[in-house]
């Protein structure tokens, strides 16, 4: 599975929940891979590309791709290629998201995870900001609230910042990462996907701000495992809007895919370079 490694060649993997963005942000990333306008290209055949092609069609029609099946599970590869010469493999794991959850719920790290693990040199979490509202526990809500205990319990699941939370410490601990010395920990890329959606009042805000807002579990458990070089926060937009999967968004359609998506760098600082994110993570930025 794993590509010819050549000295300055570094691995990426792609680590996201269901419906955090993954294969939206692969189409578009790949459009703009193959536009020869981005400052990245894609120096061979990618593999795997069904997922992303059907995807790209959607898009380019102006509709919502659709969901990856959970049985779904091809590593997609792409062989990057900055203008410098220097090179980044990117590994996609084109999976339906709750591929990830089994890993929690059984608690075992299936062998291609503890692989990717061990080898990649950066990992890009993909995380969509406006569906991870801060969860009411003790610190945050008035006990009398708490005192009205709900007559049926839910099923009790974690929250989603803790089940990346876990993910995380799951794969640190597979690749042998020493947390508390400081060694062996990857670079990461903390990527706060569908930025559009986002209300009017964190949208001006920087990507780090959004994140102790909205996840501040994983903003601290990030803070205080990743030394500040090896991790950056940024915001993404893939789409710039909401595709529907049945209507036809014309004015998509007719402008393309390309005229659309950007990266938030800071607070009100945009480029439509969907690149940039894989930049960081390679430590080229
Ligand atoms: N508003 C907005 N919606 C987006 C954007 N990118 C993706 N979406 C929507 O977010 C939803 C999930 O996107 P997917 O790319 O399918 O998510 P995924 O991570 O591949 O999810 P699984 O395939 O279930 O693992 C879809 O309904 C998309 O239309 C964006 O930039 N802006
Ligand atoms: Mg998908």
């Amino acid at each position: 599975m794993a590509m010819p490694e050549s000295a300055n060649t570094r691995t990426v993997m792609v680590i996201g929940e269901s419906n955090a963005g993954k294969t939206h942000y692969g189409a578009q990333l790949l459009q703009r891979l193959n536009s020869q306008k981005s400052v990245l290209q894609m120096r061979a055949m990618p593999s795997n590309m069904t997922a992303f092609e059907a995807a790209m069609r959607r898009i380019h029609d102006g509709l919502a791709a659709e969901h990856t099946s959970a049985t779904v599970s091809a590593d997609s590869e792409w062989p990057i290629t900055a203008a410098d010469g220097q090179m980044l493999d990117l590994i996609w794991p084109e999976y339906g998201g709750e591929q990830l959850n089994d890993i929690l719920v059984n608690r075992q790290v299936p062998a291609t995870w503890r692989d990717r693990a061990r080898t990649s040199d950066g990992w890009l979490v993909l995380a969509r900001a406006n569906h991870h509202e801060v969860d009411g526990d003790f610190m945050s809500r008035p006990l009398s609230q708490l005192k009205q205990a709900p007559t049926v319990q839910p099923p009790y699941r974690h929250t989603s910042q803790a089940r990346l939370i876990e993910l995380l410490q799951m794969l640190l601990f597979m690749r042998g990462a020493d947390v508390v010395a400081g060694r062996g920990i990857p670079r990461l890329a903390v990527v706060l996907s569908c930025w559009d959606e986002l209300p009017a009042d964190l949208i001006a805000r920087g990507p780090p701000d959004v994140l102790r807002t909205r996840m501040p579990m994983l903003a601290q458990f990030v803070e205080s495992v990743w030394p500040a070089n090896l991790r950056s926060t940024l915001g993404l937009s893939a789409l710039e809007r909401a595709l529907d999967d049945k209507v036809v968004d014309e004015d998509f359609r007719d402008r393309g895919p390309e005229a659309f998506g950007y990266t938030v760098l800071g607070p009100n600082a945009r480029t439509p370079d969907l690149c940039i994110p894989l930049e960081h993570i390679a430590g080229w930025r």
